[in-house]
């Protein structure tokens, strides 16, 4: 039966109408003991979840949608092995990387906690090599930089954990990402560095990624010009990929590979050897406490009931807006200076996965599926799009993230951050309404004529809905939960849409399209076999590049 057609999702329809009358600033006054029955703490994390346009039925009801979709059952598959990514014909393990070695499961004849202690093993022994010192360059020096050439998955996630976790670096090595085929990236980037103490990382789970591959071999050549000699490549390139043949051929050796496998997505694989860059920056140790964090997040998800499950709530509260209220849309807001990319790298993890228009079965959808997920850092936020948040046409659900405490005191800094953070969601909650403008503005000597032309524009609606996340700190542990805790909401919520979260086919035309008009871009003649459009795109190219000839 289609979901639009169930008797949970039918229920939700008939409650939405029900409730959709009710303000939040109400349900506050009425029910005093809202906050604790709308949040939960776990290990460091508090989820708030009671500023939403919720009651314990919406709730009832959510969950019940969540039992006939057999999310349960779905999630112990996932985390059994099984063959969830259909389209790809795939496992989908990136629990299995943070999972304490010592169990058993087995994909494709391998033991995968061998498998990936294996690895680990090795990641370990180049962080000590190269953080202390015993790595050397072509000319005896130690390493000082390390440069993560990758693109999406091989990128966004090792980035924002790299800057999320800035304080906690040791500070032997400087990290830089390069990622845009835009050769001002690379280009950039270079001329801050010394070939002779920089290692290069290549990060690419296929290997054949254009942006990656072109990236290198620019790095390669920037190398070679001051090295002289393939034979320095060794020691001053290394390959995070599942493709071996490919690496080889690069000219980067084996020893210097550390492998993946194909149950890793490319958006969840930060937890794998694509992390070497965190692991290099941070240190060993902090990446293991990041996938501590994450597996206790795992845990939780496995095993708390779904009433209580942090991902499972959050998933459920973001169905409710985007199926029930149309919303189509939600921000993340991140009151924090270092998770500035963290916007950036959720629009990845969700947005890829569950930006689908089919079901599993292939069945076109009639319901929407994965919002547009957008955000940035607060405070600069509310002095830029937040007045769309508060008296804007659009409702738009928003999370605010923020830890409690600061890597950086600062005076009265981190009580005014904070201060701010509960002050947006208690507007957004409360709004303000005709009565409480027209006694401001009373108060404040304004004329009646003045305050009826005033009046529209000084209401805020409210009811807006957010979810707050405390964190005692941000560090790796918490991070790693934080992450996790996203993975699995996105994960829950591919669930009830029936959907595959875990293929991207949807980035794959564009790619082709691109490798065809690549050589017309360069050829010497008039390109006609496009629409109009784009054959006077390429021509107006194929012009300025003949002009610079
Ligand atoms: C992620 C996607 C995608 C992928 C990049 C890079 O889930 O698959 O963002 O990570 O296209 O791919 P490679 O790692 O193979 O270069």
């Amino acid at each position: 039966m289609k979901l639009s057609q169930s008797v949970a999702w039918q229920k939700l329809q008939a409650h939405k109408r029900e409730i959709e009358g009710l303000q939040m600033r109400e349900l506050f006054v009425e029910e005093s003991d809202r906050f604790e029955r709308f949040s939960l703490q776990w290990h460091g994390l508090l989820l708030d979840y009671s500023k939403n346009r919720i009651t314990s039925q919406t709730m009832e009801l959510l969950l019940e949608l969540a039992r006939q979709a057999g999310v349960e059952k779905k999630r112990d598959g996932m985390f059994a092995a099984e063959c969830i990514n259909a389209t790809e014909g795939r496992a989908v393990l990136h629990t299995a990387l943070r999972r304490p070695s010592g169990y058993s499961l087995k994909v494709d004849g391998l033991e995968l906690s061998t498998e990936i202690a294996d690895v680990l093993a090795q990641m370990k022994e180049c962080c000590e090599r190269v953080i202390s010192g015993a790595w050397r360059g072509f000319t005896g020096k130690r390493m000082t930089d390390v440069v993560n050439i990758g693109i999406g998955g091989s990128d966004l996630g090792p980035f924002m954990v790299t800057e999320a976790l800035r304080p906690f670096a040791h500070g032997q090595l400087q990290v830089h990402f390069v990622s845009n085929i835009d050769g001002t990236h690379i280009k950039e980037t270079l001329k801050k560095l010394d070939p002779e103490t920089t290692l290069f990382i290549i990060a690419s789970k296929t290997f054949t990624t254009q942006e990656t591959l072109t990236n290198a071999m620019s790095a390669r050549g920037w190398f070679l010009t001051h090295s002289g000699d393939k034979k320095h490549i060794a020691s001053h390139f290394v390959a995070v990929s599942t493709n071996r043949a490919k690496v080889v051929e690069f000219g980067i050796d084996e020893a210097n590979m550390f492998r993946f496998w194909d149950w890793v997505g490319g958006r969840y694989s930060l937890w794998s050897s694509i992390g070497l860059s965190i692991a290099l920056f941070l240190g060993f140790d902090h990446f293991q406490a990041l996938l501590q964090g994450a597996y206790a997040m795992d845990e939780h998800f496995r095993h708390a009931p779904l009433e209580g499950n942090i991902p499972v709530l959050l998933a459920l509260l973001g169905i409710w807006y985007n199926n029930f209220f149309a919303t189509s849309s939600h921000a993340v807001i991140p009151y924090d200076q270092y998770l500035h990319r963290f916007p950036a790298y959720l629009q990845q993890l969700d947005m890829e996965s569950n930006g689908k228009r089919v079901t599993c079965e292939g069945e076109t959808v009639d319901y929407a599926t994965g919002p547009v997920i957008w955000g940035e850092p607060g405070t600069n936020s509310q002095h830029a799009f937040f007045q769309l948040l508060h008296q804007g046409t659009s409702l738009i659900p928003a999370d605010f993230i923020v830890p409690l405490t600061t890597q950086n005191p600062a005076g009265e800094h981190h009580d005014i951050l904070l201060a701010n953070c509960f002050a947006q969601t208690e507007a957004l909650m409360k709004g303000k309404n005709e009565r409480e403008v027209r006694l401001e503005l009373e108060a404040a000597g304004c004329e009646e004529s003045e305050l009826e032309k005033l009046l529209p524009h000084k209401v805020f609606p409210g009811n807006r809905p957010t979810n707050t996340i405390l964190l005692d700190e941000l560090n790796p542990f918490t991070l790693g939960s934080l992450i996790a805790m996203y993975e699995h909401k996105v994960f829950v919520q591919g669930v009830i849409w029936g959907i595959n979260s875990f293929d991207q086919w949807g980035v794959e035309l564009g790619k082709q399209l691109a490798k065809a008009i690549f050589p017309e871009i360069q050829g010497g003649e008039p390109v006609t076999g496009h629409d109009c459009s784009t054959n006077a795109l390429i021509n107006a190219a194929r012009a300025s590049r003949s002009k610079r000839q």
